[in-house]
């Protein structure tokens, strides 16, 4: 049987337009989805919004449209930017659709069966813009004298009738669970973030409103909508079938991966288990928490206008320039931030003069001097075979750092080659063979395709298009594109199509 590798991304909340945060770990999960599937996983990869809220009322009724209507709309936008972004998801789910509100309601009938919940009156602070309760405690005193939430969200002291999840019942158990799973909770600091959270105490959670009725309807409780949290999170077992565990895709069910903003960690690495914990479901394998990013050094914000919509970018510099920049520029967990000159920098240095020249100064030789076939292994020397080795161990050492989202040193594993290959090809100079001894310049022509063809391959979850133009002109059929093709080698004397660069330079345009 296939091994199954089930991976998410949060589900977007629908009040306003994708931008490069969303895109980002959208991108990083579809990386990771496309490696497990090249990598021989029956992958499930789950993307989605989340649709419900106060913060989505407010913005549908500011924008005097009903809610559905506005949240249609939205959802519209995030599956554009989901495709344009390159995605390679197997479900998009909206917690608007029927399938999403019954598993809602059958895991709260299953908590309250448990006896997880109660009736009571929540009283404190509450910030529509984090969609989140805070303890007094919690709140800071901004320079302008006003309370706000951790995050500088304002918040608002709402009373109101609600129901609570016995979170606090949890503590000890999440310690344990923490502990017994280390790699549960990454980064490290988010992880210690966490636990000193948990062990500082937690208190009941707040699991209903009644002060507006965008949500899910509490079973049997009129007046009730289930906390948008309690509903989003659920997602990621609606999209599993739950609560058919007949269904064929329950079996994908615990998740491998959820991947999240680190201003959502909390929610998935607290919160979420504990809802699975008392629900009597298994538990998610890891969840990975992203930094964020900023632009020219300022947080993104509509009223400053430097919002950057992914999908101008790829307009402007193409679809795998941004995917790459973006997973290779800041390690993954890190905050990063955003110019057009630093991707313009990557581009033109890793891009165009390390991988394009490389692969473009290879094989124009091999078209020019080999009659545009691919030349056969000669006997290899102690710098071939170096080069050879080193490309051989980049499918071990990718996979080693994708399991743990280190996509910077994945890229890096892969570049180290690339600059191994371009020293090589002027070490063994084969334009300078060409007259000398034909029969190296083959051989050298060879060992360059050879090791082209294991970073194309290894490269195509992050690069898709690039990389199949790339193993085009290598002549490898896209039936032996996966990694366990790059055991067999490839026939010598196949015809390769004219080689054309797969990088240009980015020449930012004066005018
Ligand atoms: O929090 N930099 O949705 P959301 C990097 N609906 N990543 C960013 C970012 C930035 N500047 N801005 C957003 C929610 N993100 C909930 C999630 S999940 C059950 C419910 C990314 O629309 C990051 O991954 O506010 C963040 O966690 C995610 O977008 C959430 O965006």
């Amino acid at each position: 049987m296939r091994k199954r590798y089930y991976l998410t991304t949060p589900i977007y909340y629908t009040n306003g337009a994708p931008h490069i945060g969303h895109a980002y770990t959208s991108i990083a999960a579809d990386v990771l989805a496309r490696f497990k599937r090249l990598d021989g996983y029956d992958v499930f990869f789950l993307t989605g919004t989340d649709e419900h809220g106060q913060k989505v009322e407010k913005t549908a009724s500011e924008a005097g449209v009903e809610p559905q209507t506005f949240v249609d709309g939205i959802a519209a936008e995030f599956v554009d930017m989901t495709r344009r972004m390159g995605c390679s998801n197997d479900d998009f789910i909206r917690t608007t659709e029927g399938r999403h509100k019954a598993a809602c309601t059958a895991l709260w009938q299953r908590l309250e069966a448990a006896g997880e919940l109660y009736l009571g009156v929540y009283e404190g602070w509450y910030a529509v813009r984090d969609e989140a309760f805070y303890g007094e405690g919690e709140l800071v005193l901004g320079a302008d004298g006003v309370r706000r939430a951790p995050t500088g969200a304002p918040v608002e002291l709402v009373r109101e009738p609600s129901w609570f999840f016995r979170l606090a019942a949890w503590q000890d158990r999440l310690l344990a669970f923490y502990e017994a799973n280390p790699d549960f909770i990454a980064p490290a600091g988010t992880r210690n973030e966490i636990v000193s959270f948990v062990r500082g105490g937690l208190t009941d959670l707040s699991v209903s409103r009644t002060s507006f009725s965008w949500g899910i309807a509490v079973p049997g409780e009129p007046g009730h909508v289930m906390y948008v949290w309690l509903d989003a999170l659920t997602n990621y077992i609606t999209a599993a079938g739950f609560p058919d565990e007949t269904a064929p895709r329950w079996a994908f069910w615990p998740a491998d991966l959820h991947l999240v903003g680190k201003d959502i960690a909390r929610f998935h690495t607290v919160y979420w288990p504990a809802f699975l914990m008392a629900a009597g479901l298994p538990l998610p394998r890891r969840v990975f928490a992203n930094g964020w990013w900023t632009v020219q050094g300022e947080k993104m914000s509509k009223s400053l206008g430097n919002v950057v919509d992914p999908r101008d970018l790829v307009d402007a510099f193409g679809l795998d320039p941004i995917r790459f920049f973006l997973l290779r520029e800041v390690p993954f967990g890190n905050d990063g931030d955003f110019s057009r000159r630093a991707l313009i920098g990557r581009m033109n240095t890793e891009l165009a003069n390390d991988l394009g020249n490389l692969a473009q100064r290879s094989l124009s030789l091999i078209a020019r001097n080999c009659g545009g076939k691919l030349p056969g292994r000669g006997e290899a020397t102690d710098d071939d075979a170096g080069l050879l080795a080193a490309a051989e161990a980049i499918p071990g050492s990718v996979r080693l750092q994708l399991d743990r989202q280190a996509f910077h040193e994945a890229l890096e594993e892969v570049w180290r080659v690339v600059r191994a290959a371009n020293a090589y090809i002027d070490r063994q100079a084969p334009w300078a063979l060409r007259r000398t001894d034909p029969v190296r310049m083959a051989a050298v022509l060879r060992v360059l395709a050879d090791t082209l063809r294991v970073i194309a391959t290894v490269l195509q979850p992050f690069m898709a298009g690039s990389m199949a133009r790339m193993l085009d002109q290598l002549g490898v059929p896209e039936e032996a594109r996966d990694l366990t093709a790059l055991a067999s080698p490839l026939a010598e004397g196949i015809s390769l199509p004219p080689p054309v660069g797969v990088f240009p330079r980015f020449v930012e345009n004066a005018a």
